[in-house]
């Protein structure tokens, strides 16, 4: 491998020679981007060569493609394979084809040439024979030019993965360059919103999947988008290690929330893996897909659907279009009936453990990078409709209204009241609305939400009575009606002592850190869910700019994310065998 910083340094020709594998038989595409250096990560590097392909001329772009083999055929019986190529075409198992496998792929790669004039090309990272045979025949079907875009398209994949085993970043810096280029796929062209099952979070899952791939995992998405990846260690070894957080987020939110948790064991089963070393467990990496619950008000659906808890009640919920859940999951190619073979076995699970950002200011306060999480807060949250009576803001007195605006002001300063000053409860109005609502016309109608959590199930459940006693009082002085629908009561979870040991130890081996802080978490995590089905751990890290979160300030600097994957390397390489 070789670092970014030397080849950012180096000469242009050795960077060009250094380069020279990524693009099958075709050095010039490096050539034409060694006068953009320095790039800040692998992943400008690769998109400046794929930018620098997208630009050449059809002949070149013509010519680079047909510098690739055929799979399975001539070539290799030849030996004449680019090393690149031949360990590629090797893990496919496409040197172990039955007769008639290779039969069908000579067929399916002549019928191929002959119709676009140039070889079938796949990244084949993650395909057996059979899909390699499939996507063949699925794309024998396509138009020329868009054969070409996608040989392009599969030509841009190869080189991200060949670029992967080739370039050698320090694990801080290549978590957050990850986290960057994961925050270019948004649902809106300004800040980062990456809501269940839009475009932009099926291609945040499509990267993930790649970059599990990449880093030598199992990878595929399951039936609501979870993108599970797994390393396979000793055959002994039934039970699985399970790590993982969410990739969706919130409206306008930071790049870190859930998705450290998701790239940073990525990262570093990639560098133990480049190592040789062997774990002996194995070790399931998740990405989940819907934690937020933005779109369907479906919070921890992801988690749930692996915990065997999906509520298929949850299909029939419609986002702001009026779009079911149901039918979202079909547009997106997945098959609802699925979903319940997607749970876990929890006999086969030996723990989860996420890698989350502190989202709050006390690892900052402490001055520590890391801290080992004791139990999560409990919440309760609730979409509440207050039904008045709309009427004309000139003509109707102010006495005797009926406004259901008014009415939601004096509750969310109830909620405001009753949650302060109890350490561990918070209560939070985060969405309020007047549907139709016009400026001369009094609100007949309006809708919040009520988010209410505690560190003790006791504390939430008294303040959550308290508020709705309160509301009731509020609808009866104003002759309003209030309405609570309750859309998520998760009760608070201690995590598990020997995996709060284990984690404290870690940081203590890495950081030299004797006694890490231990503290509650008062935002909510997949882990909640997850420790329905097994014992569960959650490492903090220390977030930036005061700890603020749900925010496009959220920051995490290199260096704590570097002490993080250094904690969680050590945590995995001191796990027992499972
Ligand atoms: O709201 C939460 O606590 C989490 O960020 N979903
Ligand atoms: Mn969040
Ligand atoms: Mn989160």
């Amino acid at each position: 491998m070789i670092s970014l910083d030397d080849l950012n340094s180096l000469p242009a020709p050795q960077f060009a020679a250094a380069l020279s594998g990524v693009f099958e038989r075709s050095s010039w595409v490096a050539d034409r981007v060694s006068a953009l250096r320095p790039f800040r990560s692998r992943f400008d590097l690769h998109r400046a060569l794929c930018t620098a392909v997208e630009q050449a001329d059809t002949d070149e772009q013509l010519t680079l493609i047909r510098a690739h083999p055929e799979l399975a055929a001539k070539e290799r019986m030849r030996g004449e394979l680019t090393p690149e190529s031949a360990s590629e075409q090797h893990a496919a198992g496409l040197g172990a084809c039955t007769p008639e496998e290779l039969a069908r792929l000579q067929q399916l790669n002549a019928a191929y040439a002959k119709r676009f004039g140039f070889p079938f090309v796949l990244a084949v990272k993650g395909h057996d024979r059979a899909a390699v045979i499939a996507a063949l025949e699925q794309r024998l079907g396509n138009t020329i030019e868009l054969e070409r875009a996608q040989a392009l398209r599969e030509i841009g994949r190869i080189a991200a993965f060949r670029l992967a085993d080739l370039v050698d970043e320090p694990l801080g810096r290549g978590i957050i360059a990850m986290a960057d280029e994961l925050a270019r796929l948004s649902d809106r062209p300004d800040g980062l919103s990456c809501s269940y099952l839009t475009p932009a979070h099926r291609a945040t899952a499509a990267l993930l999947r790649d970059w599990m791939l990449a880093a030598g995992l199992e990878a595929e998405i399951d039936a609501v988008g979870n993108v599970i990846g797994r390393w396979r260690n000793s055959a002994a070894s039934k039970r699985t290690l399970v790590t993982g957080s969410h990739y969706d987020t919130v409206v306008n939110a930071g790049k870190f929330d859930g998705r450290l948790g998701i790239l940073l064991p990525i990262a570093v089963v990639a560098r133990l893996r480049g190592a040789g070393v062997r774990l002996p467990y194995t070790l399931t990496v998740v990405g989940f897909a819907e934690e937020e619950g933005v779109r369907f008000k479906s919070t921890f659906l992801g988690s749930r659907a692996l915990a065997g808890r999906f509520d298929p009640a949850l299909l029939d919920k419609v986002d702001s279009d009026g779009v079911s859940l149901r039918q979202a999951l079909a547009s997106a190619g997945h098959d609802a009936a699925g979903i319940p073979a997607v749970a876990f076995d929890p006999k086969t699970l030996l723990g989860f453990v996420e890698v989350h950002i502190e989202q709050g200011p006390a690892l900052l306060n402490a001055g520590a990078p890391l801290g080992v999480v004791t139990s999560i807060a409990g919440s309760i949250r609730s979409l509440v409709s207050i039904t008045g009576l709309a009427g004309h803001a000139g003509t109707v007195p102010m006495q005797g209204r009926r406004d259901a605006a008014a009415a939601a002001a004096e509750l969310i300063l109830a909620v405001e009241k009753r949650c302060g000053g109890t350490p561990g409860l918070v209560g939070t109005v985060g969405q309020l609305q007047v549907p139709g609502g016009a400026i001369n016309v009094i609100p007949g109608r309006c809708e919040l939400s009520v988010d209410i959590r505690a560190d003790r199930t006791e504390v939430r459940d008294a303040a959550y009575a308290s508020v709705v006693a309160e509301s009731e009082r509020i609808a009866a002085s104003r002759q309003v009606a209030i309405v609570w629908d309750k859309a998520l009561d998760i009760a608070c979870v201690p995590c598990s002592p020997d995996l709060q040991q284990r984690l404290v130890e870690s940081i203590t081996r890495v950081t030299g850190q004797i006694s890490p802080p231990r503290l509650p978490s008062v935002a909510g995590h997949d882990a909640m869910v997850m420790a329905q089905i097994t014992p569960v751990g959650l490492l903090f890290v220390r977030c930036g700019n005061g700890g603020i979160s749900h925010h496009p300030s959220e920051s995490l600097s290199a260096e704590d994310a570097e002490i993080a994957a250094q904690a969680f390397r050590d945590f995995l390489l001191y796990y027992p065998a499972g």
